[in-house]
């Protein structure tokens, strides 16, 4: 098995890399901070003020950038919902957690995250943090996958898209509504992050607030409808906006912004709305498809009015999260993010850490895309970019860099070989035992687990349905029906 670092040390010494790896050294910091994350749906790199938007307004956002940090080369780990969550709560690339695709919300859909697992919100819990989920969960809607499940105390919200059915809506592991006014989604989140805020302003917390808007069908309520001049897709990103103001404004009514770090951006680009000046969108790994606008805002730490065009990536939250807060990662598996703690903290001056970034094919674990520093290879094209000069991706270089283009392609295919070589099984709900639950894996264990029955095998492709649901007992089908979905009726 060939480990992360090694690929760091065989990319160091194939392309004599100037990027110094900095010893940041921690600052006069509370060791516990309250973290809020706050992760809209399908919302496009151009589709902020701050990013440039001309149709859609988003006056707190824009405040919130020039009060803190706006990161320009932010990166998610796919270009759909359920892979890239997974990737921001793992820190790993999805297909390293057997995490291809996006969950289905009908009854026979077995997958989800795995709860074995080793989320953002077992973290700080693990450092003693109040932990809530609101809004999108869309890792797994049966009972061992959902977010109480995986390290969250507090659950509202609709576990997968809006437009998927039946269109639930959840508090904690009940099912509280199974008609839900989507027009009143963003009110409803906001009104129970800032009531999450309020009832732990004593006390670190973890507030995750995984947005539904601006995920179609787009909708807002009254007092945003129809008030945006970029339609029904801009009033939902306003209200968005809108709602990240109440949030920050209760941060500092509560005398807590300045041990508060809040994080604004989006799980994958945009379906309707705009990637900016990026190349396509949703579903694409081309930049639309995976970069995203970024800003945090941590007053008296993050320099105001800071824009850093260093590399950064979803997956890079956790580790970095982990040194801000003195927390330990498990050792027994990997993780592919690295501890950019030190941009977060200072990106007015801070390199980032990570060179290397793969891109995946929408649904799919095949390579589609490398990244090293500023150059992006598609090694099944042939083609290069310079995104530093060229960020929508219109001319192929090539030609000119012939050299270099092998070199990423070597390094990159061999760091994807490693993934697929060494990748963790997708969590099944068959595997609950008769008692109700989910059967205890350690790390080895569960990567053997994943060699008898895995999610999808060694070449990335999907195992056939009917091998996985062949070994269901009748009583595990029983077991099965008691979901969710039974709660409601
Ligand atoms: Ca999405």
């Amino acid at each position: 098995m060939i480990h992360r670092r090694d690929f760091l040390r065989l990319g160091a010494a194939g392309l004599a890399s100037t990027l110094a790896y900095p010893a940041w050294g921690r600052p006069a910091l509370s060791n516990t901070p309250n973290v809020v994350l706050i992760f809209t749906d399908d919302q496009g790199y151009g589709d902020l003020s701050c990013f440039g938007s001309t149709t859609i307004n988003t006056p707190y956002i824009d405040t919130m950038a020039d009060e803190g940090v706006k990161f320009t080369d932010f990166l998610v780990a796919s270009s759909v919902c359920s892979p890239s969550r997974t990737a921001l709560l793992t820190g790993c690339y999805p297909c390293r957690v057997g995490v291809k695709c996006v969950f289905d919300s009908k009854d026979d859909e077995v997958n989800g995250l795995h709860p074995d697992e080793f989320t953002m919100a077992e973290m700080f819990k693990q450092q003693g943090y109040a932990t809530a989920c609101i809004g999108k969960w869309h890792l797994g809607h049966k009972e061992p996958f959902l977010p109480i499940k995986q390290g969250f105390d507090f659950y509202y919200g609709i576990p997968y898209s809006h437009d998927m059915s039946p269109r639930i809506l959840m508090r904690n592991e009940e099912v509280i509504s199974s008609s839900v006014d989507i027009s009143m989604l963003t009110q409803n989140y906001t009104t129970e992050a800032l009531d999450f805020i309020t009832a732990n302003k004593d006390n670190p917390f973890f507030l995750y607030l995984p947005h539904s808007m601006p995920h179609t069908p787009c909708d807002a309520s009254p007092a945003f409808k129809g008030k945006s001049a970029g339609g029904s897709y801009g009033d939902a990103c306003e209200e968005i906006d809108w709602s990240t103001g109440q949030i920050l404004q209760k941060l500092k009514d509560l005398g807590i912004e300045r041990n508060t770090l809040v994080i604004f951006t989006s799980d994958n680009g945009p379906s309707v709305g705009s990637a900016g000046p990026l190349s396509e969108g949703k579903r694409s790994a081309r930049e639309g498809g995976h970069r995203e606008p970024c800003v945090m805002w941590w007053p008296g730490t993050i320099q105001p009015a800071t824009v850093s065009d260093e590399l950064l990536t979803a997956i890079d939250l956790l580790p970095s999260f982990a040194s801000i807060i003195g927390a330990t990662l498990p050792a027994d598996r990997e993780i592919d993010g690295i501890d950019a703690s030190g941009l977060i903290l200072h990106p007015e001056s801070a390199k980032s850490p990570r060179e290397w970034f793969l891109y995946y094919r929408f649904c799919d674990c095949n390579l589609s895309a490398i990244r090293y520093n500023k150059w992006k290879c598609w090694p099944n094209t042939n083609e290069l970019y310079d995104l530093g000069q060229d960020i929508g991706e219109s001319t192929d270089v090539r030609a000119a860099n012939q050299a270099l283009y092998d070199q990423i392609k070597s390094t990159g295919k061999a760091m994807y070989e490693e993934i697929k070589a060494n990748a963790r099984p997708i969590g099944n709900a068959n595997d609950i035992t008769a008692t109700g639950k989910y059967l205890p894996h350690t790390a080895k264990p569960l990567a053997r687990a994943g060699k008898r029955r895995p999610a999808f095998d060694i070449a990335g492709r999907r195992v056939p349905e009917k091998r996985v649901r062949g070994i269901v007992s009748s009583k595990k089908k029983a077991l099965l029906r008691h979901t969710c979905f039974e709660k409601k009726q």
